[in-house]
């Protein structure tokens, strides 16, 4: 087997401040915790921005520039900006700080589907902002908007434009065959970074025979021209990412995905969740992947062409 890529993703735009005190918020958190996580072994850090005074979810440029150049300029791990912001967004919104930024990566959400998060409402618990509630409960009725035509936006406009390259979320099987699609437009090349997504409610569920299926069609529709990773919500996290290792796939964790370390308990820091992979891959056999390793494995353009600011 070869090397293994962790990525983290930081903060995200599903969990909200009261659910963890250790969720990254401000840039200073934000930046510390990837630099943290990055020297556990993190190769690439999936990154989101929050409102520093209320936590909400934000894709405003300047509240990426509380972190970005402090990642850049104190780690040398791949910065991959995400597109799908939060479902709320407009894509105006969601492309504004990867178009400036222009970074070596960003993520690309493989179709329009639900996003529904309002099962957390679920646990009692108090909350720190007016906003926490309203947010999750509106997720009912929530389209997180991805069409044909956003898709090719955001691959022309930071792909071909800027020269970034994809991580290619994909909640479905259906994601699959939107992504070779376009390959056969000719619009992406290869080598394709896939992250299947488990355990959205809106998308599949955190099964193993979903896994294995979905490797199955990935290979017979992209052969050798892709690696996939795996992400997956909440409790069902560190299992699948085990499960993906021993297969010969990539990880993500990261307290966007899972608050905890273990069951019931809070993580401490997205690098606590790096650690504990780490160690497990390891134990499997696999050997993680620097970030100029995983540079030269998805042919990216170098940290030295982004704009940190
Ligand atoms: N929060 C994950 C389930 C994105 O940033 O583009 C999906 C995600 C989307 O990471
Ligand atoms: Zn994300």
């Amino acid at each position: 087997m070869t090397g293994i890529i962790i990525t983290c993703a930081l903060t995200g735009s599903i969990h909200t401040p009261s659910m963890s005190s250790h969720l990254p918020v401000t840039g200073a958190d934000i930046a510390a915790q990837g630099l943290e996580a990055a020297q556990a072994g993190a190769a690439i850090l999936h990154l989101h921005a929050r409102d520093p005074d209320t936590g909400r979810p934000s894709a405003r440029p300047e509240h990426f520039a509380g972190f970005v150049p402090d990642l850049a300029g104190g780690c040398d791990a791949v910065l991959n900006l995400s597109t799908g912001g939060s479902a709320v967004m407009t894509l105006d919104e969601r492309l504004a700080a990867p178009l400036a930024v222009a970074p070596e990566m960003a993520s690309l959400n493989m179709g329009t589907m639900n996003f529904a998060l309002y099962p957390m409402l679920a646990r009692d618990r108090a909350w720190h902002h007016d906003w926490e509630r309203p947010f999750l409960e509106a997720s009912d009725d929530l389209v997180f908007k991805n069409t044909p035509r956003d898709i090719l936006r955001i691959l022309t406009s930071l792909g071909t434009d800027r020269g970034a390259r994809f991580e290619f979320e994909c909640y479905d099987l259906s994601h699959l065959y939107m992504l070779r699609h376009f390959a056969d437009r000719g619009v992406i090349r290869p080598p394709y970074f896939i992250q299947f997504v488990f355990g959205v409610l809106g998308g599949m569920g955190p099964d193993p025979e979903n896994l294995t299926h979905m490797v199955r069609i990935a290979d017979k529709l992209f052969g050798d021209d892709y690696l996939f990773s795996v992400l997956a919500a909440g409790r069902f996290q560190m299992p699948l990412i085990t499960m993906a290792a021993a297969m010969g796939g990539h990880v993500r964790v990261g307290l966007e995905d899972s608050l905890t370390i273990a069951r019931g308990q809070l993580a401490r820091s997205n690098a606590e969740q790096v650690v504990k992979i780490r160690e497990i891959v390891e134990r499997l056999g696999r050997v993680v992947m620097t970030p100029d390793q995983v540079r030269d494995t998805l042919r990216l353009k170098g940290a030295d062409a982004i704009n940190a600011g």
